[in-house]
């Protein structure tokens, strides 16, 4: 059984180099359109770091145990009782404990602060979401149901608001996401960094993402990113026209 250890050893080295090789080259994170959304996506890639040679350790267990530890028909008893090990018990709850600190710091408090640590903005817009639509409210009265149009390299403010059950205001293409809460107003910060629409992209859109009844999953609203101009003259025509 001691010996069987350096294959597993071995095995989980292996599985780990591969699978942090796989992290470091493959992306699977779809496109940023927003400033904040490196944050978002180097925490995820930091998880999947720290993530990979746990998994790599469970796999590397999983196969041994199909061909080294296999029960080659022998027997058919119960193998032999496994005690508890103060030391790897020890060792793997202060580990586990101050990997989990860390992250919880790093990026957790760090990044959120970075996101929405500075409570500036240039333009605020108002969400509603109700079953199973949102609505958007711009800062000089205009209101639009078909889109939701905002300036590029302009920190907006997203005040999210509902008025029924639970919905989340969520841009993909941003990374941001909030609840909206009936009878709370919630906030999001987003920088939009380039001009572009759903059509570029099918993340450039405000997806809700909590459960919220039949029509959740059809409740989207399309995102147009504009220059900080086009979107001045859309509040005004949307106000002059509606
Ligand atoms: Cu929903």
């Amino acid at each position: 059984m001691r010996k069987s250890w350096i294959p597993v050893g071995i095995l989980w080295l292996s599985y780990s180099v591969l699978m942090m090789f796989a992290v470091a080259n493959f992306s699977w994170l779809p496109a940023e359109w927003s400033e904040e959304a490196h944050v978002v996506d180097s925490a995820m890639l930091l998880l999947q770091y720290l993530g990979a040679p746990v998994m790599a350790l469970v796999l590397a267990v999983m196969t041994w145990s199909v061909i080294g530890w296999r029960d080659k028909g022998a027997t058919r008893q119960d193998g032999e009782n496994i005690h508890g090990h103060r030391g790897i018990v020890t060792g793997w709850l202060i580990i586990t404990s101050l990997l989990a600190i860390y992250v919880v710091i790093n990026p957790g408090f760090v990044g959120l602060a970075e996101i929405r640590g500075e409570p500036s903005s240039d333009h605020v817009i108002t969400l509603h979401g109700q079953q199973f639509a949102w609505s958007v409210e711009y800062e000089n009265g205009a209101t639009a149901l078909d889109e939701l149009v905002v300036p590029a390299d302009a920190r907006v403010r997203y005040d999210v608001m509902s008025a029924d059950v639970l919905h989340s205001f969520w841009i993909p293409a941003f990374r941001i996401k909030i609840d909206a809460v009936p009878g709370l107003t919630t906030q999001a910060y987003a920088t939009a960094t380039r001009e572009g629409s759903m059509n570029d992209d099918v993340n450039l859109r405000i997806q809700c993402a909590e459960l919220c009844g039949p029509g959740h999953a059809r409740m989207a609203l399309p995102v147009r990113v504009v220059s900080e101009q086009e979107f001045l003259t859309y509040i005004d025509n949307l106000k002059a026209g509606g």
